[in-house]
Parts: structure tokens; C-alpha cells; sequence
């Protein structure tokens, strides 16, 4: 092990058996959820609201602890219904009515299901539907009657083509992690989850392309590209529970994306289907295709809004025998800033994640997280970074992490930091930083904006929150620092309208004043369908919401999320 220490400001290294993490990238967190619809036993969650009277129940949310095991917590999060066919959720933060041209499901409907689907894959099962139409955080709930599970691409075509055919809205649902409400139902939309949908179809090991079926897990899909000597190029807190189908669907970023870019560039090819049923075959496994337009872009990041994904083609690089993971603190967020541009300079091909959190960030995870312990325990820092290098030369990797940690304690840039002896400890510094969502969820309720802004002003946002909402709130700010990307977070006892007011539309008005994405990476949803045009001018909303009408003129596909109402009903 390499264990760094500051001493008089200067940089120590003690024991030293190696600091190789190892080879194998599946970190084991302990933080992964469960797929839902598989262990998930979904309690009553949430503070309910019914015309105004108060019914409050209590409601838990299973995740996993740090050694695996299913673990339950309270989430002390509420949503309200305001009538019957209007709804609220989390005080108010997005209201919606149904849409009056969707049709209620029948007897009729539910016998043509089983007839295609086969009885055990239409699921009407109280505990099953509890779990489907709540989303991670309890904040979202509708209230489906219906979860269909296809087999097969057929089949998913054959309950698109009757859904339109009869009206019927359908919600799309992988493993239910989204962030911004756009899994779940908003009212009685039909459920589809493709996760039965999980057969690696074919892995070519000199190119490293892996074709699958949309359900597989992304945990799964790395794990079997472990044994072939590669790895999937994403990487996130929830790839025990999220489906590759779902990855696509919200062109999730995470923790290499810095390494491996995004998945509109690794997305080789894929299949989707229409609401009107049609299959389209766009399941391409080459690096270079000109051919027209690349249709396939545009259901990578549309949150199911445009057809399902049934199938995907994806580029994965090989998996690198050099890991090294460095646990850092810096005084201030200038220098986590100056360390991420040092780090691109000096560590260049070798850098694959730059991840920082700050003090109220690592608080929440030492507070809430069972088993979770400061690696840095002689003080408490104002800033955290991970820094991760991999490579294909053991040595060469590793002197060239030292120099860079030597040269940058000496130089100030780090307080004091450790650097990982194995994998275990390894997944133990992984676990803070990808258990802050998980203890923000313990701590309370939270409001979410995941921003993308020019890094250098990134953290004044949090700085400034903070002095909004004074003692009324925890505010904490991490993320992808190496991607731009910030994780505001904002975690009260419970969902509060007046502190709503103070964060919105500011946070958002704020963002957009600095040409910033009001979502880097978890979508739009229905948390901020109304919210786009801080980030996209009109003429781009419009064009979206014809693509919208062309592609699914009777709005089946999930209905509520991703553009706004008012041009959605327009188009
Ligand atoms: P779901 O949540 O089920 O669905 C997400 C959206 O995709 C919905 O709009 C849904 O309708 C649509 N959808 C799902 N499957 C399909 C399909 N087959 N066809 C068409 N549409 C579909 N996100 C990041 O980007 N980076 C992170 O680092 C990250 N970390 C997370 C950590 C935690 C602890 C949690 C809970 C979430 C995190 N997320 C992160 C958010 C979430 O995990 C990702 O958005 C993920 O890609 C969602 O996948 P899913 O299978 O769970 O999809
Ligand atoms: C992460 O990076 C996820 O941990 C979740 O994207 C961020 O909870 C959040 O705000
Ligand atoms: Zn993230």
C-alpha cells in the first residue's frame, strides 16, 4: 500500500506494499440497488394527500447495504393529488393533468395482453404495481393498474401497436434508478419493462462490440465482459439495478465518462420500436456509417418519449490491468479546479474518473451509510476528490499517479490524501462518493439539479444557495467535476413549498444565464418537462415536439415527461 500523508506540508509515503487495486473493475459497492420487480419489496412510502385531508403512511424503500444485503429506510418524502385527474408531486413541483384522449383499461384489453404476453407477464399484482409506479426517491407515484413484462421484440411491437390503437398511454420502465421522474406512471399509464428482455446476443472480441437485448443489467453486461477481458465504458452508482435499455434511454454519463465519452458516441446501433408498433431496425455494429441520418441518436437520451429500445450494439474498450484509486482532500474548490486541469496535463490517457464531493457531501455519507469510514480521519476537509488512473503498465501507471500526487501536495494543490492497497479499499472510497444519493435519500427529503456548467463556476451556485435558504436546508454540491457536471443537492426534513420557491426558478435562471444544461446527464423527465427553454431555445422545443407528433402522433409514450405540455398539445 501507498499511503500519502502530509506532514509539514510535505507529501509522505509509509508502508508500501503495492497500491495496485487490482484487475477487476466490478467494485462490488455495496451501495447498488436491486433491479426492481426481482427482490424489491416496495412498503408504503409516502405521505399522502387527498383533496386536501392528510393520510400519512408510512413507506419504505429497499437498497442494498454496504455488504449487500436488502436494507429498508423510511422516505419521508410526500406527494399530493390535488383531484382526481390532476396531480401533484413533492410539493408542487410539477402539476399535471391527465390527458383526456387516453383511453382506461378494460377487461377486453387485459385478455388481449394475456393472449400475446402469456398470464404470468401481465402482472396486476397489488405489491408488484406499489413497487412499479414509485420511483427511487419516493417523490413520483401514479397509480397503474397494469405491468406488462415482453419477451421479445414481437411482442413488444404487438403491445404498441394495441396501445395506440386503443389509446392506451404506455410508461416505459427499465430498473426504475431515474432521478427526474420519468419511469413511473404520472396516472394510470400501462407499465412496460423489458427486463425479461436480457440475452447477450453476441460479443466480438477483436472489436469489442457487444450486442444485447435492451434488459440486461448493466452490472451483468460488465461482469461477462470481465471474463472476455473488457468493460462496459459506463460506469454508475446504480448498475445493479438499471438496465442497459434505460443507460440508452436517459444516455446516462457516470463515473468514466470522462474516460470513455458518451453514449452517443459508443452506441454503435440499436432497435427500437414505435408506438405504432413498427420495429425499427437500426442494430448497425459498425464504427463508420454514413448512410443519411443517424435516426438512432435520437432515441439515445429521449426517455422513452419516442419508441422502446428492444435491443442494442455498443463499443466497450478492454479492461486495463493497472487500476490505482486516490482519496484526496483540498482547502478549497479552487484547488480541486487546478488539480482536475493538472490531472488532464499529467495524467492525460491514464486518467479514467475525477470525482469530487464537498465537506456537507461527506458528512451525510459518514452519517448515513453503515460501515462507511473517513479515510482521511484526522480531520474534516472542505473538499474530497477521487482520482482513478488506469493503464496497461503496472509500474508505469503507478509512478506516474505518485508523481503527479507528489508534485501536487508540494505545489499545495492536496491537503492530504490515500491511495487505495487493494480492491476492497478501493470499493470503500467508490462507496462515499457513489453513496452520497443513498444518504441524501436516508437523510430526508432532497431536491435534485443536476447541472452541466462551465467548471470554474460551478460551485459559486452551491455558495450561493446556501445563503438562500440560510438554516432551512443542507445544501451540498458533487459530481463529475472531470465532465463539468455538478449534483446539487438540497436535503430538507420534508418537501416544503416555500423553500421550493426559493430554489426555483433561481437555480435554473442561474444555470441558464451561464449557457449551462439544466440536465447533464439524468434527463429531463417530469420534474423539469416544463423547465426545458433554460437550456434549448424555442425553435429546438418546437422541432422536438414535431419529431415528438411524427413518431408518435396520438402521444402514447410516456405522456407528462420531457417537453412541455403546452407544445406538446400544440405540435
Ligand atoms: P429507468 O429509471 O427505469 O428509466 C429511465 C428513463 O428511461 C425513463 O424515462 C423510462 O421511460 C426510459 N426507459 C427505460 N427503459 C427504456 C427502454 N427500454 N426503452 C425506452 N425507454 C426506456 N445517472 C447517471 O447518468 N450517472 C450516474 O452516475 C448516476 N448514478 C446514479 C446513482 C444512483 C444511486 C441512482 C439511484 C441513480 C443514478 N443515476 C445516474 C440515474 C439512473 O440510474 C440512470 O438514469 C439510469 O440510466 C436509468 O436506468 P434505468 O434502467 O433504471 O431506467
Ligand atoms: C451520481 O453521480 C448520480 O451519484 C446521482 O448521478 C446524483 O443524486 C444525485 O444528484
Ligand atoms: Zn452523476
Amino acid at each position: 500500500m501507498e499511503k500519502w500523508r502530509i506532514i509539514s506540508s510535505r507529501l509522505l509515503r509509509h508502508s508500501s506494499p503495492r497500491m495496485m487495486i487490482g484487475t477487476s473493475q466490478n467494485h462490488g459497492f455495496g451501495g447498488s440497488i436491486q433491479r426492481s420487480g426481482s427482490k424489491d419489496k416496495f412498503g408504503k412510502a409516502e405521505r399522502y394527500f387527498e383533496h386536501g385531508k392528510q393520510n400519512v403512511e408510512t413507506c419504505s424503500h429497499p437498497l442494498r447495504d454496504s455488504v449487500g444485503n436488502l436494507q429498508i429506510f423510511l422516505a419521508r418524502n410526500l406527494y399530493k393529488t390535488c383531484r382526481i385527474h390532476c396531480r401533484s408531486f413533492a410539493s408542487g413541483a410539477a402539476r399535471v393533468q391527465r390527458n383526456p384522449s387516453f383511453s382506461t383499461i378494460n377487461s377486453n384489453d387485459i385478455a388481449f395482453f394475456k393472449e400475446v404476453l402469456g398470464e404470468k407477464n401481465v402482472i396486476q399484482d397489488e405489491d408488484r404495481l406499489l413497487t412499479a409506479n414509485a420511483d427511487w426517491m419516493g417523490k413520483y407515484k401514479g397509480s397503474s393498474k397494469l405491468l406488462l413484462q415482453p419477451r421479445s421484440t414481437e411482442e413488444v411491437s404487438q403491445i404498441l401497436k394495441y396501445c395506440n390503437s386503443r389509446h392506451l398511454a404506455v410508461v416505459p420502465q427499465g430498473g426504475n434508478t431515474g432521478l427526474v421522474g420519468g419511469s413511473v406512471p404520472v396516472f394510470d399509464e400501462v407499465i412496460v419493462n423489458v427486463g425479461s428482455m436480457n440475452n447477450i446476443m453476441s460479443f466480438d472480441k477483436v472489436s469489442g462490440i457487444l450486442v444485447c437485448e435492451a434488459g440486461c443489467i448493466l452490472e451483468n453486461l460488465d461482469s461477462f465482459l470481465g471474463n472476455q477481458g473488457f468493460l462496459m465504458p459506463l460506469d454508475l452508482g446504480a448498475k445493479g439495478s438499471c438496465q442497459i435499455g434505460g443507460n440508452i434511454s436517459t444516455n446516462a454519463g457516470g463515473l468514466h465518462f470522462v474516460r470513455y465519452g458518451s453514449l452517443h458516441g459508443n452506441v454503435l446501433g440499436l432497435e427500437a420500436v414505435l408506438a405504432n408498433g413498427t420495429v425499427l431496425d437500426m442494430l448497425g455494429t459498425l464504427r463508420k456509417d454514413n448512410t443519411g441520418y443517424d435516426l438512432k441518436q435520437l432515441f439515445i437520451g429521449s426517455e422513452g418519449s419516442l419508441g422502446i429500445v428492444t435491443k442494442i450494439s455498443i463499443l466497450t474498450p478492454p479492461k486495463l490491468s493497472s487500476v490505482n484509486l486516490a482519496f484526496l482532500a483540498c482547502k478549497d474548490y479552487f484547488c480541486c479546479q487546478k488539480l482536475l486541469m493538472e490531472a488532464r496535463r499529467k495524467l492525460g490517457e491514464v486518467l479514467s474518473a475525477f470525482e469530487f464531493l464537498d465537506n456537507q457531501s461527506m458528512d451525510l455519507a459518514l452519517t448515513h451509510l453503515e460501515g462507511v469510514r473517513n479515510p482521511l480521519p484526522t480531520s474534516m476537509y472542505d473538499f474530497y476528490v477521487l482520482i482513478e488512473t488506469m493503464g496497461t503498465d503496472e509500474s508505469y501507471n503507478k509512478e506516474k499517479l505518485e508523481a503527479f500526487l507528489l508534485r501536487s501536495m508540494e505545489g499545495g494543490l492536496i491537503l492530504d490524501g490515500v491511495v487505495a492497497q487493494d480492491i476492497n479499499q478501493a470499493s470503500s472510497f467508490w462507496r462515499i462518493r457513489e453513496g452520497v444519493p443513498e444518504a441524501l435519500a436516508r437523510a430526508g427529503a432532497v431536491y435534485k439539479y443536476d447541472l452541466s456548467l462551465p467548471v470554474e463556476d460551478m460551485y459559486g451556485l452551491v455558495e450561493e444557495m446556501r445563503l438562500r435558504l440560510d438554516q432551512s436546508a443542507k445544501v451540498v454540491g458533487y459530481g463529475h467535476l472531470g465532465d463539468g457536471n455538478l449534483h446539487l443537492n438540497v436535503s430538507v426534513p420534508d418537501y416544503d413549498d416555500a423553500i421550493l420557491a426559493q430554489i426555483e426558478p433561481f437555480v435554473y435562471e442561474w444555470t441558464s444565464k451561464r449557457r449551462g444544461s439544466i440536465s447533464a446527464e439524468h434527463g429531463i423527465g417530469l420534474m423539469k418537462a416544463n423547465k426545458i427553454h433554460y437550456s434549448k431555445s424555442p425553435e429546438t422545443v418546437q422541432l422536438m415536439a414535431s419529431i415528438k407528433k411524427l413518431l408518435d402522433p396520438n402521444g402514447i409514450l410516456n405522456p407528462y415527461k420531457v417537453l412541455p405540455h403546452y407544445v406538446v398539445s400544440q405540435a
